[in-house]
């Protein structure tokens, strides 16, 4: 498989940030396709200028590597796959949500405590689905328990069962798209007041269906993607952000999220390069 970012570098060695996929959508709760992504996503990156007008920023002066996929072909292979890896300052592509947890843990290992702010339109907090606690309906419930709820922060949530509202309401911190619209993206990103590292995770459905229907759970008004691209930036730019994924893609429903992380991809390269 040649096919990379664009604008990748052709060797590693002097990468200072890179893209990594994770081609796995077993543990999707409604429809299947998000392995598709990762390429769907670097087909996508061609299509854009490798020049980001916002920041007057040429990503490719800055340097970064796109690693390919790594084996996914069970929920298992994808935490043998990244155990030992070196995860900072890389963008992963998922992949349905399930994948954040194996990438947490091994940050964790790298880390010691680290802090998780996931932007969705979903809590995940589910403490098992159809019998799968592994389900990516309960990815953060999951890795809660790794890191404690204290240092879990959820953005732009809309949508979550009465079970999971209930089970979060006191412990986990949730920055909901009523609190966003009401206050501001300035503000909310504030909020994150964590000490720790933060390991990013950004759902593509958090976006609404209208320029979201490409995901595996589709979800009426959601973020447009001004507001997510901004809020990306906003949390990369104010907090000491390690890590990020871009996960729930699925290309089978249309390109439109695989342009819209390609984007994403591409400010985090920008707001992580030296010329910041
Ligand atoms: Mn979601």
């Amino acid at each position: 498989m040649n096919l990379k970012f664009t604008g990748s570098l052709s060797e590693p060695e002097f990468a200072e940030v890179g893209i990594i996929g994770i081609p796995f959508d077993e543990n999707a709760s409604f429809r299947r396709g998000s392995g598709f992504a990762p390429n769907s996503i670097r087909m996508a990156s061609h299509e854009l200028e490798t020049f980001l007008w916002n920041r007057k920023i040429e990503l490719t002066d800055i340097g970064y590597y796109d690693y390919g996929d790594i084996a996914a072909g069970s929920y298992d292979e994808v935490f043998k796959s990244l155990e030992g890896l070196n995860l900072s300052r890389n963008i992963i592509l998922g992949g349905d949500h399930s994948i954040s947890l194996p990438i947490v843990k091994q940050l964790r290992d790298e880390y010691g405590d680290l802090a998780v702010v996931s932007i969705d339109s979903h809590t995940d907090f589910r403490d098992d689905y159809c019998g799968n606690r592994f389900s990516n309906a309960c990815v953060m419930r999951r890795i809660s328990e790794v890191i404690g709820t204290d240092n879990l922060i959820e953005i732009g949530i809309c949508s979550s069962s009465e079970d999971e509202y209930l089970d979060m309401k006191d412990s986990v911190k949730v920055l909901d798209l009523e609190m966003m619209r009401k206050d501001g993206l300035e503000e909310i990103v504030s909020r994150i007041d964590s000490t720790c590292e933060i390991y990013l995770s950004v759902d593509i459905d958090s976006l609404d269906l209208a320029s979201g229907y490409a995901v595996g759970n589709p979800e009426p008004d959601g973020m447009s993607i001004s507001e997510l691209i901004r809020l990306v930036g906003g949390i990369v730019d104010g907090k000491d952000v390690v890590a990020c994924d871009i996960v729930e893609v699925n290309p089978l429903f249309g390109k439109e999220t695989s342009f819209v992380s390609a984007r994403i991809a591409m400010e985090l390269i920008g707001r992580w390069g030296r010329f910041n």
